[in-house]
């Protein structure tokens, strides 16, 4: 067992916005805004498809269970914790710079995909909280992918801006990503970025629409990191510190990328994004199946997750 001290945590700061950083740069305060908050979206759970179409997303509150996302949170980081490269105690998610994992399991795929179906996560990105509230924001019955994209993001590491449109269009065009964050994420630990008013760059998505990244052998990420593309676009960054509970649910158009993993000590951001679609449409056959085939056939073996954390996670 591998143990080294968790980072002094401080609870107080948790809820605080207090600036983001994007690919090592601070985002300028006058880039930066909050996400629109949809309070009482239970009440008015019809609303929601129209705040999707004004905003590109919607972000719900306690929509799913917080003692059911802390428990995948904790399974996935036991696994990882079992292949040597998470610490103990596994709840404070630091990355102990080394791995076992390719010698205990040769088969880094099959390893993933074992982490991704943990059924501790499925209940929460593949249950009943979910299933309800992506059918409210498409307005129609949903069924959600099989494939799950879990994220690991290494301190100091970001996700570059895109549209997922381009990974994911080959069945129904009524899709939209749920992101979940595995834990309290604090604006310092990196996550999600929208781009305000994305889903209506009408010019940028008539030029990204039915591009497919496999098909076309495309990079799906833009050149431009966020804080350039904002400036150079006049609009902003918006974002926010997210507890445990909390999904962001956005459309397929929303142009969006993550905060840079600012926690200190070598700690690693939980999350996990999943598609849910309008259920009577066709279906990217990419995604679907057991195990699904994902890009190029490689399946989970497709994702950077999938490799082990290593010396990517060590501290500098
Ligand atoms: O969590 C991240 O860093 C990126 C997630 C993402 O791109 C998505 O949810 O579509
Ligand atoms: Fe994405």
């Amino acid at each position: 067992m591998i143990s080294k001290p968790p980072p002094a945590a401080d609870p107080s700061a948790q809820l605080e916005f207090d600036g983001a950083v994007i690919a090592g740069a601070q985002v300028p305060i006058e880039l930066l805004g909050r996400l629109n908050e949809t309070p009482d979206w239970r009440r008015g759970a019809a609303e929601l498809p129209a705040l999707l179409a004004r905003d590109g997303y919607v972000l719900l509150r306690g929509a799913l269970s917080r003692e059911a996302v802390l428990v995948a949170r904790r399974e996935v980081l036991l696994q990882l914790a079992a292949v040597g490269e998470i610490c103990e105690p596994v709840e404070a998610a630091v990355a102990s710079g080394l791995s076992k994992r390719a010698e205990l399991h040769p088969d880094l795929s099959a390893f993933w995909r074992t982490v991704s179906e943990s059924p501790a996560l499925r209940a929460v990105s593949h249950g009943l909280a979910l299933a309800e509230a992506s059918a409210a924001v498409l307005g129609c019955p949903t069924v959600p992918f099989d494939f799950l994209w879990l994220r690991t993001m290494a301190q100091g590491r970001s996700s570059p801006l895109h549209f997922d449109h381009v990974y994911m269009n080959r069945g129904s065009q009524r899709v939209i990503t749920a992101w979940i964050p595995l834990g309290d994420l604090p604006l310092r630990a990196g996550p999600l970025v929208v781009v305000e008013g994305s889903n209506r760059f009408d010019a940028l998505i008539a030029r990204y629409r039915g591009v497919d990244v496999d098909r076309d052998g495309l990079p799906g990420s833009f050149p431009m990191d966020a804080i350039a593309f904002a400036k150079s676009h006049k609009t902003r960054l918006l974002t926010s510190d997210f507890r445990a509970g909390d999904v962001l649910l956005f459309d397929m158009f929303t142009l969006h990328g993550s905060c840079d993993n600012c926690l200190p000590g070598g700690t690693v951001r939980l999350s996990c994004d999943v598609r849910w679609q309008a259920a009577e449409d066709s279906r990217d056959e990419r995604w679907f199946g057991h195990p699904p085939g994902g890009h190029g056939g490689l399946s989970y073996g497709g994702l950077n997750a999938a490799r082990p954390l290593g010396d990517a996670y060590l501290v500098r």
